[in-house]
């Protein structure tokens, strides 16, 4: 079976495209029964055939149009009351209508399905792809017919032990196309991918490459432009279609000013080969580490973050719009953020532009997550292919610094040499930012809290996940503790936190009212001032999500709690401590990491 080509075309929403989104017919099959046989072969005429009876004594037990619809983008579990905790199969359908052109070519994109799609167009499957929240695309040039063209797609997001994630997390198993779905419309040979960054380290030069697709790609001239930096870059194709380029960036009359929290500053490139033309708007900035310390366009920052997960605020679902971005980093803004974690996977292209516009500065990171295969190759070629993906997606972001490996996983060999080849990928991929992982830590004594895993020699950045004073005695426990950090690097508490419900008062000393989880941020926050590379925190979480983990009645019934923000949109008291340290720390950046500390 063909898979999804790993090279994305870059900015898919400035290319000229036709949505897709809409209402699309969809057929639940939680047999498979479109797919397999009575001998669980697979069919030579599946559903994706969309077969019609051609006589009135035809047998044919399904008909797309006849049968219910789903919103695309979204999760089925959300629309449906019986396809709330649904998991496997649905087949989704819909159509579009184009002209076949010898000029153009045609690409079939996905933002994401969970976790497993197979796609067919015009009754021919065009491939698969595996992994639920990375974009894909198929050419579908030569398939199209003039006038209607029929799009199926089989959305199978079982579990799988083998998974990247595994079968066992923290969040709703949301399943569909829960992203956009798009006909891009290019050239014959187009502009495919461009890497424009600064150089790392550098906030002089511009460095990359752009990638030309088709019949002439090779030896073409290539323009490529920021007029508002005074650049002007005359360059040439190889034999592969790439040319790549390092230039000094910014001139005397028009100097360059970097993307930053407070100057969200972003130009537009211009790259021009003979047959296309692409634009876009990129921030340029450098993220370097000096020792413990992290620095944004050469100056120490503290940051001042929230873990975010892609549930949809004030509802149900998965978070699908720029709407839903807005609002949900609208918050972020609110609390005093310069920074947000977008746990535990990709979150929608949506939520990084909106976060770059916004100034707020990304962490990135794929679902490997808890107790991954390790040993397994084909885990790893899945770990690997999402995190490509990832990468290719997202690596013109100025608001994106770290690209993080995995969340809370346990040391071992397997575990370490999986995480090394995964890190040392990322490398190649993208010289220019830096690594990181949500570590776990362990006691030395009953005061003393350690961070030494040996991933942390190979990252840039420790992210550490500890719940001192929920999962690990009470508030208090906080006061007495001790942190000993092996390497002289940044540390980023990834996580903290506990659950509170929303309107829920009383003593500070019960568990699930607002009051406990305020007065756990407040000795959270005196425990981390006291160490010395501390220089960041994301806690858990911006607001309220659903888990199938949760089900304790009348607290958590089905969501897990430690939101800010309700799942109603109420903030919690904790929000208010979060945000009134934030802005002490806007004011005298010197509150964050005391020298005095550990
Ligand atoms: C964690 C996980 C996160 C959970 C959180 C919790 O350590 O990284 O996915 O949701 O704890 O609430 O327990």
């Amino acid at each position: 079976m063909p898979s999804a080509p790993l090279h994305l075309i870059a900015h898919v929403f400035g290319r000229q495209h036709q949505s897709l989104n809409g209402a699309w017919r969809s057929i639940v099959d939680p047999y498979e029964n479109g797919y397999y046989d009575y001998r669980y072969q697979p069919l030579a005429e599946p559903y994706g055939r969309n077969k019609k009876p051609e006589s009135i004594s035809d047998r044919i037990e399904y008909d797309f149009d006849q049968s219910p619809t789903l919103t695309v983008p979204g999760d089925w579990n959300s629309q449906r009351l019986e396809l709330s905790l649904y998991e496997g199969t649905i087949w989704y359908k819909t159509s579009f209508v184009a002209q076949r052109s010898a000029e153009r070519r045609r690409f079939l994109h996905f933002g994401a399905a969970n976790y497993q799609a197979i796609v067919y167009v015009n009754g021919r499957e065009v491939g698969q792809h595996v992994g639920g929240f990375t974009p894909f695309e198929f050419e579908i040039t030569e398939l199209i017919t003039d006038g209607e063209n029929v799009v199926i797609v089989k959305v199978d997001d079982a579990r799988h032990r083998d998974g990247v994630p595994t079968v066992n997390t923290d969040w709703y198993n949301f399943g569909g196309l829960t992203r956009d779905v798009l006909v891009v419309d290019v050239p014959r040979t187009f502009i495919k991918d461009y890497f424009v960054q600064l150089e790392a380290g550098s906030l002089e030069r511009v460095a990359g490459w752009v990638l030309l697709d088709g019949p002439h790609a090779a030896g073409q001239p290539i323009t490529l432009a920021i007029s508002d930096l005074g650049l002007k870059l005359e360059l040439r194709t190889d034999a592969h279609g790439r040319a790549a380029f390092t230039s000094k960036v910014g001139t005397q009359d028009k100097p360059l000013v970097p993307w930053s929290c407070a100057e969200p500053r972003r130009y537009l490139v211009e790259i021009s080969s003979p047959s296309d033309k692409v634009r876009e708007a990129i921030g340029f900035r450098s993220i370097a580490t000096r020792g413990a310390d992290l620095l944004l366009n050469g100056q120490p920052i503290f940051l001042r973050g929230i873990s975010i997960h892609e549930q949809a605020p004030e509802r149900p679902g998965r978070a699908t719009s720029v709407a839903d971005a807005r609002k949900l980093l609208g918050w972020a803004k609110e609390l005093g953020c310069n920074f947000v974690r977008l746990a535990h996977y990709p979150h929608n292209e949506h939520m990084v532009r909106v976060a770059e516009e916004m100034g707020l500065l990304v962490w990135s990171e794929v679902p490997v997550y808890w107790t991954i295969q390790w040993e397994n190759p084909q885990t790893f070629a899945n770990a690997e292919r999402q995190i490509t993906e990832m990468v290719q997606r997202d690596k013109n972001r100025a608001a994106v610094i770290l690209w993080s490996v995995s969340n809370e996983t346990p040391i071992t060999d397997a575990r370490n040499r999986f995480l090394e080849r995964l890190i040392r990928k990322v490398r190649e991929l993208d010289p220019t930012r830096l690594l990181t992982a949500a570590l776990e830590r362990h006691y030395a004594d009953e005061h003393t809290q350690v961070v030494d895993d040996p991933l942390g020699e190979h990252l840039d950045v420790l992210g550490v996940n500890q719940y001192v004073g929920w999962y690990d005695g009470l508030p208090a426990k906080a006061d007495s503790i001790v942190w000993k950090i092996k390497y002289e690097k940044p540390l980023v508490f990834s996580e903290l936190g506990g659950d509170a419900k929303a309107g829920l008062r009383g003593p500070a000393a019960q568990r699930w009212t607002e009051d406990f989880q305020a007065d756990l941020y407040r000795h959270q926050l005196e425990m981390m001032k006291r160490i010395r590379v501390w220089r960041g925190l994301s806690p858990w979480i911006l607001n309220d999500f659903q888990s199938p983990r949760r089900p304790l009645p009348k607290i958590q019934d089905g969501w897990n709690r430690k939101g800010l923000v309700s799942d109603k949109g109420e903030k919690k008291q904790a929000f208010g401590v979060l945000q009134g340290f934030y802005a002490e720390l806007a004011r005298d950046p010197s509150n964050s990491s005391s020298t005095k500390g550990t």
